[in-house]
């Protein structure tokens, strides 16, 4: 199938949404209000996109954008889990028509870290209900948009909420337990499966996915212990994902060394035929840094490994963008799109984030003009878009590139410290205003033909 090239941006439900008219609370809300001195400068999101879609979806065609990505919040579409919200009915149908008629193609993601509170009552994704409760939330998205949105996502990085809610308490419940982490991922795989079977016998005429960000594990050294580390970072963040989305396995390493450590996690034999089967349509992937490794530096305690078989590494002399502590290194999105070609047999793929968060941008306000030159974001979206060009014409099947994120938003525990946007957004006003790379991009995109 000839595809378009799709240019675009990504943004969520959660980040930019604000409060929906009947909107329960996800594990988001509930620990803001438990704890809003963990967010930064106590900060909401404000975007208010419910009530700006439209100048928001416009600033979207103006830059040549013919794509966005976007998240359904479980919890306005579906307060209680079972009925449906008409206030979230329409703002979403209101939202997909304007994109539609902006000449926008919608690509909707049901799932970006946004756990309901009632199921995480329950234990969130370490349950089986939850397997079921996102199969009802899935079909129901599809009958009530399907008609339209042809491009469906089912999570967005899945080892994020399984590694940040259950391993490094950067999401709620902020549980530090291995057994717990396994059996949330597995359950997310299962609930991806039984949705991607469910889009399909329902023959709506479209394709789904899912979105995996995809950091290349790169070893410190040759040392066997360096290397064993590496093949460990790659297998825990990328393969258990990769492989059951795409192969229909799931590490066998992976298995064994949970038997040796007791580590256990509940499946059923039905679950395992529904691992091997129903591939995804098409892939999307997020690139920010590469992964740095080395061997684990502490000891690996019985349940809880200090990181799963390795550490970070952080290499002497490297590119970083200091607001967010994350390295550059734009090889590494030809790379990730490489291993995709060569590993997962050429899947069509595209960016669907890469972008670059920075502090303080005030500063870079030119005085006479009032517009933020944020050449630093055009080097950093220029140096990445080359090497996807590069990727391209080696073969890659890559389809896309979505920036992360055209306008500022909303960043989890960041709140809104680092702005990622082209589009700079006054979180007092809602104000939104150009940045220099929003021309930028608008030029090259006219002028590229990919
Ligand atoms: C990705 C998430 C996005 C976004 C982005 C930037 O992992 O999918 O939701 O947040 O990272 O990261 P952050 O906002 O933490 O700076």
């Amino acid at each position: 199938m000839k595809r378009k090239f799709l240019w675009g941006s990504a943004f969520s439900g959660p980040q930019t949404e604000g409060k929906g008219q009947g909107k329960s609370l996800s594990t988001w809300d509930y620990w803001f209000q438990k704890e809003p001195q963990k967010f930064y400068h106590q900060l909401e999101t404000s975007n208010d996109f419910i009530n700006q879609y439209k100048t928001d979806i416009k600033l979207a065609k103006e830059v040549n954008f013919n794509s966005l990505r976007t998240s359904i919040q479980w919890t306005f579409l579906m307060p209680n889990g079972k009925d449906v919200n008409p206030a979230a009915v329409t703002f979403y149908n209101n939202m997909i028509d304007e994109m539609l008629q902006q000449g926008i193609v919608p690509i909707i993601n049901l799932f970006h870290f946004d756990m309901p509170m009632w199921l995480m009552d329950q234990g969130g994704w370490t349950t089986k209900a939850s397997i079921d409760a996102f199969l009802h939330y899935a079909t129901t998205c599809f009958q009530l948009f399907g008609d339209r949105v042809k491009t469906w996502m089912t999570f967005n990085e899945p080892i994020v909420h399984v590694e940040c809610q259950y391993l490094y308490q950067y999401h709620y419940p902020c549980i530090e337990s291995i057994p717990q982490a396994l059996q949330a991922m597995w359950n997310t795989i299962i609930a991806h499966k039984v949705v991607v079977k469910k889009y399909h016998e329902l023959n709506l005429g479209g394709e789904i996915g899912i979105i995996l960000n995809l950091k290349l594990p790169k070893p410190r050294s040759q040392s066997v212990e360096d290397l064993q580390a590496a093949n460990w970072a790659d297998i825990w963040q990328s393969r258990c994902f990769l492989d059951a989305c795409l192969k229909g396995q799931f590490p066998e390493e992976l298995i064994s060394e949970s038997k040796k450590r007791n580590w256990t996690w509940k499946t059923t034999p039905a679950e395992w035929t529904l691992l091997k089967n129903y591939p995804i349509d098409l892939l999307g992937l997020n690139y920010y840094q590469p992964l740095r490794v080395q061997a684990p530096t502490k000891l690996i305690t019985k349940d809880l490994p200090d990181q799963l078989f390795y550490n970070d590494y952080q290499k002497p002399g490297i590119k970083i963008n200091k607001s967010r502590g994350w390295e550059i290194y734009p090889e590494g999105i030809y790379e990730a799109l490489m291993h995709i070609k060569n590993n997962y047999n050429n899947i069509p793929v595209y960016i669907a984030e890469n972008g670059t968060g920075i502090e303080g941008e005030e500063k870079f306000v030119n005085q006479k003009t009032k517009m933020i030159e944020d050449d630093y974001r055009i080097e950093f979206l220029g140096d990445h878009i080359a090497a996807v060009e590069r990727a391209i014409k080696d073969g890659s099947n890559c389809f896309g590139f979505h920036m992360w994120t055209y306008i500022d938003n909303w960043s989890w525990l960041n709140s809104y410290k680092n702005r990622y946007g082209i589009v700079s957004l006054n979180i007092n006003t809602g104000q939104r205003t150009l940045k220099k790379s929003y021309y930028w991009l608008r030029d090259f995109i006219a002028n590229k033909e990919l």
